[in-house]
């Protein structure tokens, strides 16, 4: 076991679930300390030590870790782009703030590693919509976008003018069983299964042909702890690197799942989200990461289906 102590800010959210686990089998149980503003998750209980934390709250989070002795802040509490379009500032206060604080806390408490999440969101309808390069032109249009842009930059220059660890991703749409998603544009790819096995039928909220980059939350947590633990000199960027392994439409998701329900039926009610998504890329070209510290991606729509409604048929108890 490695003589890590990891505090994961946000634990309860679709990502804070699985990494923790995952984490905790990686550092051992009492070694990461799981927090988030709600209580705990469901599938947290028992498996090693919670508290609540306010993420905008500096003086609690310095406190804590010092009482602890963490050595590494996974920080993934942060309003996403549907939520975020609905209290622009509380986005921005809340996914900027916790950011900086964190940050500086790495500086004065001298972390050994800081992980942050990035998103597809950082691009906007100026971008090149296939095959995203890692650099290219990016003019987010939502909040949630601007502030992930903006904090890759307060990455890239923390790293520089304090040489502090920090690594990010740039995740697309994740897909979970374990957890559930919140507030984001993508929602709609793990609503879909839910509904499918629940009702045999959804309306999904983004127009048929809308096409997405997305991904298997096991990939996900894979490909996180794989940056973090790879060589600091593989790690060429320290703004956030691209990471891709999928990109389908809701029609195509559609006929996925009837391979396995042939009933399953979908309909399509756009709402503000299409907007959103009419501005991010369509496919990311996520080769730096393939070739830095050798991303690959194991789950396609059809692998990810399968076992998606697998484990949900049992979670949700359906025949
Ligand atoms: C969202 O839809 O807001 C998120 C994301 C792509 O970052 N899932």
């Amino acid at each position: 076991m490695k003589k890590e102590k990891v505090l994961i800010v946000g634990a309860g959210g679709q990502i804070g679930v699985e990494l923790t686990l995952a984490l905790r089998k990686l550092y051992g149980n009492d070694n990461v300390v799981a927090s988030d503003i709600r209580e705990e998750h469901a599938l947290l209980k028992g498996t090693g030590p919670f508290v609540i934390l306010n993420a905008m709250d500096a003086t609690a989070m310095h406190e804590l870790v010092k009482k602890d002795g963490i050595t590494q802040i996974y920080l993934l509490a942060a309003l996403l782009s549907a939520t975020g379009e609905k209290d622009p500032k509380k986005a921005w206060d809340i996914n900027m703030n916790s950011l900086l604080q964190v940050l500086e806390l790495g500086v004065q408490e001298k972390l050994t590693k800081i992980y942050w999440p990035s998103s597809i969101a950082v691009f906007g309808p100026t971008t090149p919509r296939q095959e995203t390069p890692q650099k290219t032109i990016v003019e987010p249009r939502t909040v949630y976008g601007i502030s992930k842009y903006a904090g890759e930059l307060w990455c890239q220059y923390y790293n520089q003018r304090w040489g502090l660890d920090v690594r990010s991703l740039r995740y697309p749409g994740l897909i979970s069983w374990k957890s559930e998603p919140g507030g984001g544009t993508t929602d709609y790819a793990v609503e879909i299964y839910h509904e499918a096995l629940k009702h045999g039928k959804y309306t999904s909220f983004l127009s048929e042909n809308t096409y997405l980059p997305m991904m298997y939350m096991d990939d996900a947590i894979r490909g996180t702890i794989e940056l973090m633990e790879a060589p600091a000199e593989q790690i060429k960027s320290r703004m956030s690197y691209n990471l891709s392994a999928m990109s389908f439409s809701p029609k195509e998701i559609a006929a996925a799942i009837q391979k396995h329900i042939p009933d399953f039926k979908i309909d399509y009610a756009p709402d503000f989200r299409q907007q959103i998504a009419d501005g991010w890329p369509q496919s990311i070209d996520d080769s730096a990461a393939r070739k830095d510290w050798d991303w690959k991606h194991q789950f396609d729509l059809e692998k990810m289906t399968a076992d998606m409604l697998t484990h949900l048929k049992e979670s949700l108890q359906v025949a």
